[in-house]
């Protein structure tokens, strides 16, 4: 039995990946040294509903100074946070006398349009390499985790926040209790803290097992959410679903008692219970579901290669690491990966060693099949290489089940 992060009831896994490698470790292709790998399970609390990480790497593994994922490499993505950003602002009527603050910025993909209308803005971001990105554009960032004594010092040096923003971020911080109390310290009495995630409902749905790697310690739900807001006197008080990463939610939460909550939220929150996100009995086909995707997928890579098909990979995503790692999807099935991030790029990917190569080796590469670890993405890169994937070129996609596109 483990412990829940949030409530400390005990809980089982309902399913077991095995070892894992560190999803973003994209190592040089001269290996000196051994590879970290740690079990990975995850399970639901009964009690608060939270789905997590039996166990999670300490975080200065996954987050430092040579960190892979830099925000702005989708186009899509940009113009998203700034809707979000243009949103945000709207609802809490933001100008140059407001402040706020983003937990987890990475290059400044969401600040650089709060800069940009000269709304005072701080990014807390403890990868430095990302950070010195943000930092360029002229955005001021702490290069520190966010946690309570970290809230505490941005009390001291800078002032209450009319909004604080994270996305892609809560989901990954295990010590959810010190965040809270932080957010609770920072926040103005009328001020909102907006965040979003990748969300529990769609990877139940869509069996988006991938989102499911080292980082994501967290599968949020409105039950679990409002769960977690009510034990710091915080509530939650609307919610709005995303198509970002393949099936996000976006949360606000303020102080509790201080704005109305959205019927919204109630919606969400009985519909959670009709499809039994409140219940373990829910979660114990998924397994099976995964396991069906991975029998289906290493058959079909299989067969190409028997046939002397050219298949390889793009997108040298996080959640590739799982897939390549529990189908056991080596570089006799995948050629290689090709990536547009520089800090990807000339090396071998966690634990199966496929070579990540530069984007603009992919076309001259010529070959017969593609697939899309970067799915979440789809409608953007189909819509760069429609003219390449012609008829004789095919995508290959997994979720939620294996197609030949
Ligand atoms: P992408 C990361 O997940 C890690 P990942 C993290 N844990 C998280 O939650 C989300 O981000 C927010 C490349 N690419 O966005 C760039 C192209 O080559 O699916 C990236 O390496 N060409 C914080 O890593 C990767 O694909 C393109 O045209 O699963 C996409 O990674 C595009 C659009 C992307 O996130
Ligand atoms: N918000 C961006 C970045 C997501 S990447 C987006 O949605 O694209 C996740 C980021 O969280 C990484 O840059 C990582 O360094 C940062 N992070 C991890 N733990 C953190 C913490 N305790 N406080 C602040 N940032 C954290």
């Amino acid at each position: 039995m483990s412990k829940c992060l949030i409530c400390s009831s005990k809980f089982k896994p309902f399913v077991d990946f095995g070892n894992m490698p560190i999803a973003n470790a994209f190592t040089p292709k001269e290996k000196t040294m051994k590879e970290y790998f740690f079990p990975m399970k995850v399970g639901f609390c009964s009690n608060c509903k939270m789905v997590q990480l039996v166990e999670q790497p300490d975080r200065e593994k996954m987050f430092h100074e040579n960190y892979a994922f830099f925000s702005s490499t989708s186009n899509y993505m940009k113009e998203h946070f700034k809707k979000f950003a243009e949103s945000a602002s709207n609802l809490q009527s933001l100008d140059q006398n407001s402040f706020v603050l983003e937990i987890g910025c990475n290059d400044g993909i969401m600040l650089q349009n709060f800069l940009a209308n000269n709304v005072p803005c701080l990014g807390i971001e403890p990868s430095k390499n990302v950070a010195k990105v943000a930092r360029d554009k002229g955005i001021a960032v702490i290069s520190e985790f966010f946690d309570q004594r970290i809230a505490n010092q941005i009390l001291r040096d800078y002032q209450k926040a009319d909004l604080i923003l994270s996305a892609n971020v809560m989901c990954h911080i295990p010590y959810m209790h010190s965040i809270y109390d932080g957010i609770k310290d920072l926040l103005k009495d009328d001020g909102v803290f907006i965040f979003e995630d990748p969300y529990l409902g769609e990877v139940i749905e869509k069996t988006s097992f991938d989102q499911i790697y080292d980082e994501h310690v967290f599968l949020f739900s409105a039950l679990s959410i409002s769960y977690l807001s009510n034990m710091h006197d915080l509530e939650l008080i609307d919610v709005e679903p995303q198509i970002t990463h393949g099936g996000s939610m976006r949360y606000t939460i303020a102080h509790k008692g201080r704005k109305n909550v959205s019927k919204n939220v109630f919606d969400l929150i009985n519909k959670e219970k009709s499809i039994g996100l409140n219940d373990e009995l829910s979660f114990f086909g998924f397994a099976n579901s995964v396991d069906r995707i991975k029998k289906d997928l290493f058959e079909l890579l299989t067969k190409l290669k028997n046939e002397g098909k050219k298949t390889v990979a793009y997108g040298a995503t996080s959640k590739s690491t799982t897939v390549t790692n529990y189908f056991g999807i080596t570089p006799d099935l995948v050629d290689c990966i090709y990536d547009t991030t520089p800090i990807k790029q000339n090396t071998l990917s966690p634990g199966v060693n496929i070579p990540v190569l530069p984007y603009s080796e992919f076309r001259d590469s010529d070959p017969d099949y593609v697939l899309l670890f970067a799915w979440n993405h789809a409608e953007e890169i189909m819509n760069k290489e429609k003219d390449y994937m012609t008829e004789n070129k095919h995508w290959i996609t997994y979720i939620p089940n294996v197609r030949v596109i």
